[in-house]
Order: structure tokens, then C-alpha cells, then sequence
């Protein structure tokens, strides 16, 4: 049995209706074939000289001239029509493939390019956070660890002003900004920083106390006037407290969900940062105090000496030196014991402290030896504090075990001269004076 080939249902279809004029439309509903198969087929069959073709009525009509077709033509044109037939359907076969392989491709393409920004990325963070942690964890100040922060953030965030906050004893915020970027803005994202982050951690007293470190980078941006986005995020500044960063925007372009996760994966790395310095700070800090006293210990004294020393005498400033001795120290050891000395000698230190400026300097210089260390002070000044000391002393009473102890100072006071080319020469001046109060009697104030 032949198969019937779409193409010689249209024939038959045509050759049903012979010398009739049938609409294309009725051939492409009788033959259940394409219209472009129709169109194609009938274009053909016409150049044969077969087909009549007629337009009324703004449809085209066709008719079939059956005189004169004899049978071999006849086969000839089912044949010709079955070849076309099978061409046209391979042809469309092939399109479909091709389209089908097109979107595979694109779609692996597409794929391949993700995978490989993503790499990119994942590769370039990596980097990125190796760099800044290396630095930060080599940062001996939070002033510092902020700057490395802030400027290496630069390349990966999009940002303008960035604000970092930790509680030392006060409030420190640690402010970086481009340079175009004017003040008010500044003391806008100050605001902000403050606000969210008494928010966040209910702090509310930190509106009013802190004091700011600026840090300003150079770049070109031109504010255009409000702060229009932020991120934040908080951080471990010592197990205690948390430190709080935020990053601050004036282009009106809200930061990317990866730009808040660069700042959340620092967040560990600004706390391991600011913990090592938190206990470098101790560290630092046990070494230069006395242990029982809590003031400086004869190491900072040396140091902290030298420095002034240097500094008076490259600036002609005057500097003052006072060397004190505890009199008579043995007798209160003997008569209430080691631990009522202890006492005393923490309270002298406690005492003294007091009646110090923050500029100057006091240290326990061993056993029950002090010196103080007066920057910018003349003699005629100095006197007078050690005067003020050493009768504060005198009066005193010192708490002991039944009764309260009472013990007098020794001072030797000496200022620094044009003559005196090292340090140790002050020193020995200031211990010569004091060596004359102990000879001229104690409890007084020798000076020179
Ligand atoms: P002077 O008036 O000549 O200075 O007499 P002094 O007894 O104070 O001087 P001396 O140097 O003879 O004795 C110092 C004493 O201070 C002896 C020592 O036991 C005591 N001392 C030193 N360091 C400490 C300390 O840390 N605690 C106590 N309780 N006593 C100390
Ligand atoms: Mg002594
Ligand atoms: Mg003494």
C-alpha cells in the first residue's frame, strides 16, 4: 500500500475538485497541510502549466487543468511533490535541532561565564581579606587597624564616609572621608553612627561623650548633598565591648547585599585585631607600673626621663626633677610591721598622685624611693609642689592596724641647666639634694 504523502493530498484534493477554482484556504483545510507548503507546492505546480490561477475578490482561486495530464506526469509530479514534501520537513526538522543546540549552547555559555566571574570574585575576596588581615593583625593602635580598614575597603565597597566606634574611655570614633565630602556630612554620619549604634547595643549616654580621630583620603567625588545609604556592622572590640563600623553613602545607589558581607566577614577580623591590641595595651601597661603602688615603675621613669630631657633641652624648656625618700622608712617597718609599710608606701603614692598634673610624671623609683618628673616647669613652681607635698605628708595620718602612722618625706628638687649635657646629670643633682635634706635633718625640701 502507497503511503499517502501530504503533498499528493493536496493533488488529490485538487484533482477531487477538477476544473473548479478552490480558495487556498479550502486547500489548506482539505489537504491538512502548512499554507507555506500550500503556497510553495501550488507556485510549483503553476510553472507546470497545470494549475489555473485566479484572484477575485482578493483571494486566490486555483483550478486544475486535467486535459492533457497523462499518467506518467502524472507520477512525475507525485513524485517530484512526495521529494519536496520530504525536503521541506527535513529542512524544518533541522531548524528546530539547531535552535534546540543554539539555546543549549547559550545556555552553557552562560553558565560557564557565572562560574568563572564567581571564581573571580570568591578569589579576589579571598585575596582581599588576606591582604587586610595580615595588616590589621600587625596594627599595634585602633587608629591603625581603622585606617588599614578603611582605606583597603576603598576597593571593595563603594563608600564616602566611614566611621568606626569603640568604647576605650570614652567613646572614640575613628572617622575616615573622602576629601570632597564637607563637614556637615561628617558630623551627619557622626550622628548616625552614634544613634545606631546606641540602638543597637542601648547605649544611650553615648550620645553626648566621645572624642574623634579623622582620617581624610584624597579622591574625587562630588557630594551631591545628603547621606543616602549606610551599613554597618557590629564587631567584638574585647569580650567585654563591642566596637561598631559604618560605611556611608551620598550617591543615591544602595549597597550591594556583597558589600555588607565584605564588612560582616571584618567584623571577625577588626575584633581578632582589637583584641590582640587590647591585650598589648595590658601587656605594655603591666610592664611600666610599679606592682604595688599602681603608678609608673623605674623602667618608664628611665624612659619617660630621657624623652623630657631631650626634648627641654633641644627647646630650652625648663624641666624639674624630684627625687623623694620615704625617712625613717625601717623604723615603720620595724615598729608596725611589712605589711602596715606596704600600706603606707601604696597611700604616699596614692597621695602624691593627687596633687600631680597629667603632664607630669611620677614613678616609683624602688623601695620606698620616688621621683617625680615636671615637664614645662620652672624651680620657683616646682618648690612649691614639693613644699605642698611634703606637708601634706607630714600631716597625714596613714591608716594602720590600731593606731594611724605617721611618716615624713625627704625631697631633692633640682631643674635642668645649660651645663648639663645627660640626663644622669639631673638626676644626680636632684639625689644630691635629697641626700642633703636626709643629712640636714628630713622632712624638708632641698633644691637647686
Ligand atoms: P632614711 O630616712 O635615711 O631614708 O631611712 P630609711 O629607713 O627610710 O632608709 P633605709 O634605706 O635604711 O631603709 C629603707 C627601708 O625601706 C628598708 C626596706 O625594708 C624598706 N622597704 C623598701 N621597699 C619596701 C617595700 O616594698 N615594702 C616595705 N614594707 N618596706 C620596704
Ligand atoms: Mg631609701
Ligand atoms: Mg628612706
Amino acid at each position: 500500500m502507497a503511503i499517502v504523502k501530504p503533498p499528493l493530498r493536496l493533488l488529490q484534493t485538487l484533482l477531487r475538485f477538477p476544473n473548479e477554482f478552490v480558495g487556498e484556504r479550502f486547500l489548506v483545510q482539505e489537504s491538512g497541510l502548512p499554507t507555506r507548503v500550500v503556497r510553495r507546492l501550488l507556485s510549483r505546480l503553476n510553472l507546470n502549466q497545470l494549475l489555473i490561477k485566479e484572484h477575485r475578490e482578493g483571494e486566490t482561486y486555483y483550478g486544475l487543468k486535467l486535459e492533457g495530464i497523462s499518467t506518467s506526469l502524472l507520477k512525475l509530479i507525485r513524485e517530484f511533490l512526495i521529494e519536496e514534501e520530504n525536503l521541506i520537513q527535513n529542512y524544518e526538522k533541522l531548524e528546530i535541532q539547531q535552535r534546540i543546540y543554539k539555546q543549549q549552547l547559550e545556555a552553557k555559555e552562560n553558565e560557564a561565564y557565572k562560574a568563572s566571574a564567581r571564581f573571580v570574585t570568591y578569589l579576589n575576596a579571598l585575596v582581599f581579606l588576606e591582604e587586610i588581615s595580615s595588616i590589621i593583625l600587625r596594627s599595634q593602635t585602633f587608629s591603625q587597624v581603622f585606617k588599614e580598614i578603611f582605606r583597603r575597603l576603598f576597593s571593595a565597597v563603594n563608600y564616602e564616609i566611614g566611621v568606626a566606634a569603640i568604647l576605650e574611655d570614652k567613646l572614640n570614633l575613628y572617622i575616615i572621608r573622602k576629601s570632597s565630602i564637607p563637614r556637615d556630612l561628617i558630623e551627619k554620619s557622626i550622628y548616625l553612627t552614634k544613634e545606631m549604634m546606641g540602638v543597637t547595643l542601648s547605649l544611650p549616654y553615648l550620645l553626648q561623650d566621645y572624642i574623634i580621630m579623622e582620617e581624610i583620603e584624597e579622591a574625587e567625588v562630588a557630594p551631591s548633598g545628603k547621606i543616602q545609604h549606610r551599613i554597618g556592622t557590629t564587631f567584638q572590640k574585647d569580650p567585654m565591648t563591642p566596637g561598631y563600623i559604618t560605611l556611608f553613602r551620598i550617591e543615591d545607589e544602595p549597597f550591594l547585599a556583597d558589600e555588607k558581607q565584605v564588612l560582616d566577614i571584618l567584623a571577625t577580623q577588626m575584633a581578632l585585631a582589637c583584641q590582640n591590641i587590647t591585650a598589648l595595651q595590658k601587656i605594655q601597661q603591666l610592664a611600666i607600673t610599679d606592682d604595688l603602688t599602681g603608678i609608673y615603675n623605674k623602667r618608664y621613669f628611665r624612659q619617660a626621663f630621657w624623652k623630657e630631657f631631650e626634648r627641654a633641652s633641644r627647646y630650652n624648656i625648663p624641666l624639674s626633677l624630684m627625687m623623694m625618700d620615704l625617712d625613717h622608712f625601717k623604723r615603720i617597718n620595724d615598729k608596725y610591721g611589712h605589711q602596715i609599710g606596704d600600706v603606707v608606701l601604696s597611700e604616699f603614692a596614692a597621695l602624691v598622685l593627687e596633687m600631680t598634673r597629667s603632664t607630669d610624671i611620677f614613678a616609683r623609683y624602688g623601695g620606698e624611693e620616688f621621683s617625680l618628673i615636671l615637664p614645662h616647669t620652672p624651680l620657683d613652681a616646682s618648690k612649691e609642689i614639693a613644699e605642698r607635698i611634703r606637708s601634706r605628708v607630714e600631716q597625714y595620718a596613714f591608716p594602720g592596724e590600731e593606731f594611724p602612722v605617721h611618716c615624713t618625706v625627704s625631697i631633692g628638687l633640682a631643674m635642668n641647666k645649660e651645663e648639663y649635657k645627660s640626663p644622669e646629670e639631673l638626676i644626680s643633682s636632684a639625689d644630691l639634694n635629697l641626700y642633703k635634706a636626709k643629712t640636714m635633718g628630713r622632712n624638708m625640701v632641698i633644691y637647686s
